[in-house]
């Protein structure tokens, strides 16, 4: 029986990340989700496991030490799974010292938690790994149409959000060469699906859509990323917890590359395709919605991910399409208005209102 303790559980890919393995192992694993609640975090994503007893939360903050001490006293922790982070590009260029904060020291903390509570007199206790999410941002930006992230590509951090995840990255290569702490990274694309908060660019879109908010495209619209379905990076993590050697790097994504203008006439079309003809939500939804606005400082032009070493060395692939992850992604949006409605009162409003005056 493992023990996942799974930070930032309670956020867009933690909370699919940990639905995935109940699903999965069912009462064969043990999940701590170990979770601060940030505006980012909501507790409503796992109201289907959280009368399981194999389920725990635990809410603490991953920058305290004496906090995730405690919870590995409490728990025998097998896996660390380290999600937990500010993770949008844009909150951070309007205020990057909590990502310093929460994303490198964050990191630092509970690596250096792990490594107290799996050191033996000459290494480690066997069966431990930790797995750091790292993204492909790390890697910088792309030109145009030319050339691929490689786990080889060096590091070239633009916005504050990416540098902080490229300094977690170093820190966590650190403590393997040094220590020859076990663990893995994993730098996957852009995730789509389920649960994602609607400051990020899919479900902020569905939801002015059906509201009939304008619909703000940065820059030219023609930025590129990579999209993959969130349950896709959640089997991707859990083969690189279970059959990846220690000190290994995977990229992951799908070769799924879309302009940014592209997913927003995907998101129309899809909308106007699955609502039935006398849903009054149709009567707002129209490409008259689309307002360019300017764009985000540092841009970064292009992601796109080459996935060929977790293809060839544990025969991961992406197992949802495009066409039917996001229709499933709309779908599920659609069937869960009050979701959506209780994560855009309150805060959410403030953000929206000073981030795009619209
Ligand atoms: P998210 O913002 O939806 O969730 C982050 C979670 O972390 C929230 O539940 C929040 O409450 C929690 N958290 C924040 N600060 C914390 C702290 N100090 N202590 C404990 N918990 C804290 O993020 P996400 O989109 O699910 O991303 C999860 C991870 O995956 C991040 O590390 C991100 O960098 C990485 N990643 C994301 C994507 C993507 O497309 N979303 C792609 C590649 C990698
Ligand atoms: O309103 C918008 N309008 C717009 O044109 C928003 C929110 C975004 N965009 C553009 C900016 C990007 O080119 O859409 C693209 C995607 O933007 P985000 O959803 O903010 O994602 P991105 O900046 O690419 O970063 C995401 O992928 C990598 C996640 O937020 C990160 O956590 C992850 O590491």
């Amino acid at each position: 029986m493992k023990t996942y303790l799974v930070t930032g559980g309670a956020g867009f890919i933690g909370s699919n990340f940990i639905l995935y393995l109940m699903e999965k192992y069912g009462d064969s694993v043990e999940v701590v989700n170990v979770d601060s609640l940030t505006y980012a975090g909501n507790l409503k994503n796992l109201e289907s496991v959280e009368k399981r007893s194999n389920y725990h939360f635990e809410k603490a903050d991953v920058c305290n030490r004496s906090e995730l001490e405690e919870l590995f006293s409490k728990y025998d922790v097998d896996y660390v799974v380290h999600f937990a982070a500010e993770s949008h590009v844009d909150r951070s260029i309007r205020d990057p010292e909590i990502f310093a904060r929460t994303n490198v020291l964050g990191t630092m903390n509970l690596l250096d938690v792990s490594k107290k509570f799996w050191s033996t007199e000459d290494g480690f206790l066997p069966g431990k790994k930790y797995l750091q999410v790292s993204t492909d941002e790390v890697y910088g930006s792309l030109s145009e149409e030319e050339g691929y992230f490689y786990e080889t590509t060096p590091l070239d951090p633009h916005s504050p959000y990416s540098a902080s995840k490229a300094s977690a990255d170093f820190f966590v290569k650190a403590y393997m060469d040094t220590y020859g702490f076990p663990a893995n990274i994993t730098r996957c694309s852009n995730n789509y699906g389920p649960y994602q908060f609607p400051e990020k660019l899919i479900p902020l879109m569905i939801h002015n859509a059906l509201n009939g908010h304008k619909l703000p495209v940065y820059g030219d619209g023609k930025n590129v990323r990579d999209w993959l379905y969130v349950e896709d990076h959640a089997k991707a993590i859990d083969l690189v917890l279970r059959e990846a050697r220690t000190g290994e790097i995977y990229n992951v994504g799908g070769h799924n590359e879309k302009k940014n203008i592209e997913i927003v006439t995907i998101i129309i079309d899809t909308l106007l395709s699955v609502l039935p003809e006398d849903d009054n939500r149709r009567k707002h939804i129209s490409y008259d919605l689309i307002t360019y606005v300017e764009d985000r400082k540092g841009h970064d032009r292009r992601y796109a991910i080459a996935p060929d070493k977790i293809k060839k060395d544990l025969s991961w692939y992406p197992e949802t399409d495009f066409a039917t992850g996001i229709r499933k992604t709309i779908v599920w949006y659609l069937d869960h208005e009050e979701w959506m409605k209780q994560v855009t009162s309150g805060e959410y409003r403030n953000y929206y209102e000073t981030m795009y005056h619209l």
